[in-house]
């Protein structure tokens, strides 16, 4: 590497309403706040052509077999590969609101969906230097229920989504589970700390791929 610093690739995955939208919003906004060059990237990200092929199916608006709605979730986030690295390289922390370990889960708990199958297409992908798990407790999971009329909207999928998750946090370094019943700014506090260490760690660090 020449003698930039680089930028930190921090994840945060989750069930829906788990809170991750909002960790991401304040996280991008502390670091900012403390002078480090972060950006927020989200996935989906409806705004391209796939991204819109991709929000039709959410809203039952089209049908798509799972496997192809598989690949168009993968498609979007190769998409974005190369002006993400660019980013890292420029020395930009990118804070990513769900990426290819939601591509696996949402798709793996679906019937005929085999987990090997679903993971083989992100690889090459930008490998995180940090995963954040946000967690819900069952009882927490029950008071907030205001699903919208999405496809995945539903206990029963968040459900087997939730187990998903934590099943691949054991088998994964680089990786944080983080409770997260408590308070907006209890659960930021944890992530910006760990955040902070982690783009110091990883600065001369070189970019892996998935
Ligand atoms: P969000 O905009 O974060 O609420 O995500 C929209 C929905 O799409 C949510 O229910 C989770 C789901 N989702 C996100 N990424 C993927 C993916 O890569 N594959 C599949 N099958 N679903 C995903
Ligand atoms: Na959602
Ligand atoms: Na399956």
């Amino acid at each position: 590497m020449n003698g930039m610093r680089r930028g930190a690739l921090i994840v945060i995955e989750g069930v829906d309403r788990s809170g991750k939208s909002t960790q991401c919003k304040k996280l991008v906004d502390s670091l900012k706040a403390m002078s480090v060059n972060a950006d927020l990237v989200r996935f989906p990200d409806r705004s391209t052509h796939i991204g819109g092929l991709i929000d039709k199916y959410l809203k039952q608006k089209s049908h798509l077999c799972d496997e192809a709605i598989h690949l168009m979730f993968t498609a979007n986030r190769w998409e974005k590969k190369e002006e993400m690295e660019r980013l890292l390289k420029q020395g930009v922390t990118l804070v990513v609101d769900r990426y290819s370990f939601s591509g696996i889960v949402y798709s793996s708990i679906k019937k005929n969906m085999k987990l090997h199958w679903c993971q083989e297409p992100e690889n090459g992908l930008l490998r995180p230097d940090l995963v954040f798990l946000l967690t819900l407790s069952e009882n927490e999971m029950a008071k907030r229920p205001n699903f919208g009329d999405e496809r995945y909207e539903n206990t029963e999928t968040q459900e087997k989504v939730a187990k998903a998750f934590l099943d691949m946090s054991r088998e994964q370094g680089d990786w944080e589970v983080v409770p997260a019943d408590g308070t907006i700014e209890d659960v930021h506090k944890v992530l910006l700390e760990r955040a902070v260490k982690k783009i110091a760690e990883v600065e001369r660090k070189s970019i892996r791929n998935l």
